[in-house]
Formats: structure tokens, C-alpha cells, sequence
């Protein structure tokens, strides 16, 4: 999943992509190096960002799935949290829903049933804004395995089937080093869910706190990541560096398909 930003204060890209021009030929490129899905997105969810209202966010998003879809038909999913984003983003030619809110927030469960597209449901403690100000669990892992446990469940019975229905742990959502870190390793639990698990690591200040490096210096540290989080398990990782992840994912599938 190639990661489409179309915000001006972009964690990883400082909002190169920030008019409609730049981010289609960021599509364009993405879909050339063999991205699977693109996910689009018009509001930040870095630490400390602030939330953007819908009109901005339905100018940012919605001509740039229209130009994708003009271009290809590869499933486009929408990064958003406000229903009536979903809606558009939908009507426009978007064929998934991505919340870092888990479907939480207002009607957003409600219209996502009524879409009936896939729906990614992300867990997070806090809000962008605060979340990484003091994370704290007693067991990170069964916790964030609960919350997504209980999302799934109630996304269920809202009436999206399973086969519908991706978790993500939400690397770097009100999560220290630590908790990131043992998260990733425990990557195999999420699998019991039994549903299909979406992991979203790249470029983050997880890898930038271990190689003391900023955003743009993230590549190798966030292949490894990639690499390790298929091996245990992701079903879908999301990346800014698509052409190199897909190198890197094809090794892992290469070695996964040897007979044994
Ligand atoms: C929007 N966004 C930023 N980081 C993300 C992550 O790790 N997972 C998902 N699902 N969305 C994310």
C-alpha cells in the first residue's frame, strides 16, 4: 500500500506532495513500481497534528482519486475519519476505507456498512494531537489485541463481513519505542483476530529513534521493518518507498513459496 499524502505538513515528505499535480505523478510513479492499493489521505495524522475541516479535506482528496481512477482501476482506499469524506471518496472511484480511528468517531461505522467496501480499523490510544505524549499500558499487546478484538466485533455485528474487515495495530499511535517495538515482535498474535492484518511502519520516529536519523534517511530501517513484518504475518504494509518495498516483499514471498 502506497501511501499518497496530499497535506501540506506531512510527517515524512514535509508536503512535497501538496498540490494535485505532485501527488498524481506521485501515483503514477507509485503505480508503475507494482503498488497494490494507493491510500490517499488529505488530513495529517503525525504527533501533534491538527485536524483539518472537511471542505479542505474533500478539496485535497477527492480530484486526485478522481485523476487516479481515470488512470487505472487499482483499488484506492480513502484515509479519513469524517463520513462524509468516506462518501465522496467512495462515489469518486476509492474502494476502501482506512480509519485510524477504528470507525469510531460519529456515523463512520454506519456509512461504512452502507459503502460496502474494506474497511481498515487501526488502534490508537489518545488523539493525534496528544497521543505520544505519555503512552501507557499495563500489556500493550493485549491490549491494542482487545481493542481490535472488540472493533472487529462490533464492526460485525454493524454487518461488514470478516472478509471485509483489516487490523492494524497502529504503529506509532500513543505507543513508545517499546511498545512499538514488542508490538512488531508479537506481530504473529494479531494473525489469531482472523482477519487480514494491515501494519504501517515506514519512515516513522520508531525507526528514526533507533538509527537517529530524520524522515528522509528512513529507507533501510524501514525496509527491515517491512521485511520483518511479512515474515510475521502483514498482509498489507504501508510504505512511502514502494518500488524498494516491493523488491524487498518479493524476496520474502520467493522464500515463502519454496516447497519444503
Ligand atoms: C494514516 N496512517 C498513518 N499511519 C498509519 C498506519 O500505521 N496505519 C494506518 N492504517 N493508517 C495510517
Amino acid at each position: 500500500m502506497g501511501v499518497i499524502n496530499t497535506t501540506p505538513d506531512s510527517f515524512s515528505d514535509g508536503g512535497k506532495f501538496d498540490t494535485l499535480d505532485k501527488a498524481f505523478a506521485q501515483a503514477q510513479q507509485m503505480i508503475a513500481s507494482g503498488a497494490d492499493i494507493l491510500d490517499v489521505g488529505g488530513e495529517s495524522t503525525r504527533p501533534g497534528s491538527e485536524a483539518v475541516d472537511e471542505k479542505q479535506e474533500l478539496a485535497r482528496t477527492i480530484p486526485l482519486i478522481k485523476a487516479i481512477r481515470q488512470l487505472s482501476d487499482i483499488p484506492i482506499s480513502i484515509d479519513t475519519n469524517k463520513s462524509a469524506v468516506m462518501r465522496a471518496a467512495v462515489d469518486a472511484g476509492a474502494n476502501m476505507i482506512n480509519s485510524i480511528w477504528a470507525l469510531q468517531l460519529d456515523d463512520s461505522l454506519q456509512v461504512a456498512v452502507e459503502l460496502n467496501v474494506p474497511v481498515c480499523l487501526m488502534h490508537m490510544q489518545g488523539t493525534p494531537d496528544t497521543m505520544q505524549h505519555n503512552p501507557d499500558y499495563q500489556d500493550v499487546v493485549k491490549e491494542v489485541f482487545d481493542f481490535l478484538q472488540g472493533r472487529i466485533d462490533a464492526a460485525r455485528a454493524a454487518g461488514i463481513a470478516s472478509h471485509n474487515i483489516i487490523v492494524d495495530p497502529g504503529f506509532g499511535f500513543g505507543k513508545t519505542l517499546e511498545h512499538n517495538l514488542l508490538l512488531l515482535r508479537s506481530l504473529p498474535e494479531f494473525r489469531k483476530l482472523g482477519v487480514q492484518l494491515l501494519v504501517g511502519m515506514s519512515r516513522k520516529g520508531m525507526i528514526g529513534a533507533i538509527l537517529d536519523k530524520p524522515a528522509d534517511q528512513r529507507l533501510y530501517g524501514s525496509l527491515s521493518v517491512a521485511v520483518m513484518a511479512a515474515m510475521l504475518g502483514a498482509d498489507i504494509v504501508r510504505v512511502h518507498d514502494v518500488a524498494e518495498t516491493v523488491d524487498a516483499l518479493a524476496m520474502v514471498r520467493a522464500v515463502g513459496q519454496v516447497a519444503s
